[in-house]
């Protein structure tokens, strides 16, 4: 359907007016050709088209409610339009919201001083989205390389493990092992190398390099599938890069912030990266927010100048990314995710079906590996029956369907939730 306002230029705001008075009669099938005739075709989404949020439900335009059980992949830790968020949202906006850094502003140092102390770091550096994050930190690995290690300058290497995913620039593809992410997109960015997760011995050969400057890595791999390293590895990636000096650098945007079931997934073997990552929910679920927290050793290699961005510790996004931190201790999120992913696990792997192929997960970043069935069904196929269900979740590489609701789950809620999921895998159209 192609929306054609007719409009006299003299009085614009009829178009807007025009347009929003069609918004509120249009039906899925119209948002989704509007999105179809003119957005790039960089997703496939589920077809349904949400227009509220709250807590952990959702609703589609025809006013259907869903369990959200992917929380825009960790980023909606909180739950969705969380009140004490919003709060701080709506009265930093009446008051400023952007300054760029080229002038202070009254937020910023009590964020600075707030998150520093909140996860025991010297020194934070604000940026917006994870990639933005995480590209800081490779800067920052590179610099402290040259500058502190004494690597020959230019020679510096950053390695990752294979099946990481952090972001769509450039950078982060060129340390991609995932075609879909690198094809076609070349060439890459230089002084990259992998080596396979949860390989201990496959480190230590390449770190011993002396021209490593960092190793940056998932404590679980979300996108890869939620991949759980063996107990121990964390442990054992810490002491390879004291023994080589060379920087561990945790990339928390996915699983940090409660979501497994401590605040930061290093948590659960007590060890502290040299450089955090964070990102999504340190926004709320309502603005991107990400940062980099590390020793004041690597902070202080970057001079004025070097590195920034327009919106990077915007007063706004200081005020939210409190509120956000604040809500994740005040409620209690991360025994809730520790308490409530038991439950689910326990549940679905009592499911009585021959879909199941495996389990697996940790709080509430859980996954479901499923066999294909009937004429090539996939996930996919499960996830479109889950939909009908009344619970969104979604696929990732064809057969594995991540389940990762808000962290303010209730115990009812992670019932009614499995009962959807049981009665579609073990009824399967
Ligand atoms: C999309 C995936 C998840 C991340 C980790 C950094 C970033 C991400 C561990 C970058 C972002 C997002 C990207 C988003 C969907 C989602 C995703 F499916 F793409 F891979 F979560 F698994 N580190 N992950 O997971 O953060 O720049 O996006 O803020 O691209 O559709 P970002």
């Amino acid at each position: 359907m192609q929306i054609i306002a007719i409009t006299d230029n003299k009085y614009p705001i009829t178009l807007h007016l025009c347009c929003t008075m069609l918004i509120d009669t249009l039906k899925s099938a119209d948002y989704i050709a509007l999105e179809d005739q003119f957005g790039a075709h960089n997703y496939h989404p589920l077809p349904v088209v949400l227009d509220r949020g709250e807590g952990i439900y959702v609703w589609d335009v025809e006013g259907r409610r869903y369990l959200d059980f992917l929380s825009a992949y960790s980023a909606v830790n909180q739950g969705h339009c969380h009140p004490v968020i919003l709060d701080a949202l709506h009265s930093q906006s009446t008051r400023i919201t952007l300054t760029s850094r080229a002038f202070h502003n009254n937020q910023l140092g009590p964020y600075e001083e707030y998150i520093t102390r909140y996860f025991g770091y010297d020194r934070v550096l604000p940026m917006n989205t994870g990639v933005e994050a995480g590209e800081t930190a490779i800067k920052l690995a590179r610099k402290w390389a040259y500058e502190v290690k004494g690597v020959r300058d230019g020679a510096a290497r950053v390695v990752f493990a294979r099946g990481n995913f952090w972001g769509r620039t450039v950078a982060a593809i060129s340390a991609s092992t995932d075609p879909e992410s690198f094809t076609h997109f070349g060439p890459y960015v230089p002084g990259f190398f992998t080596v396979p997760y949860n390989d201990l011995a496959a480190l230590e050969a390449e770190i011993s390099n002396p021209d490593t400057a960092a190793f940056m890595v998932e404590p679980i791999q979300g996108e890869a599938g939620v991949i759980i390293p063996d107990a121990g590895y964390l442990k054992g990636v810490r002491e390879l890069c004291d023994k080589y000096n060379v920087l561990f650098m945790a990339d928390e945007v996915q699983t940090g912030l409660c979501r497994t079931g401590r605040m930061l997934c290093c948590d659960h073997e007590d060890i502290k990266p040299d450089v955090l990552i964070l990102g999504k929910a340190l926004g709320g679920g309502v603005l991107p927010v990400s940062a980099v927290l590390s020793t004041h050793e690597v902070m202080n290699t970057l001079k004025p100048g070097q590195h920034g961005s327009t919106f990077g510790g915007n007063p706004l996004a200081c005020a939210v990314a409190m509120a956000s931190l604040q809500v994740l201790k005040d409620e209690k999120l991360a025994e809730n995710a520790a308490e409530m992913g038991e439950l689910f696990r326990q549940r679905m792997m009592a499911i009585q079906s021959p879909l199941v192929k495996q389990v697996r997960g940790k709080g509430l970043l859980n996954a479901i590996d499923i066999v294909p069935y009937g004429e090539g069904k996939t996930a996919w196929d499960i996830c479109l029956q889950l939909k009908e269900k009344g619970l969104l979740a979604k696929q990732t590489h064809v057969h594995t369907i991540r389940f990762a609701p808000p962290l303010v789950i209730t115990r009812e809620e992670i019932e009614e939730a499995c009962d959807k999921i049981q009665a579609v895998l073990e009824n399967p159209a």
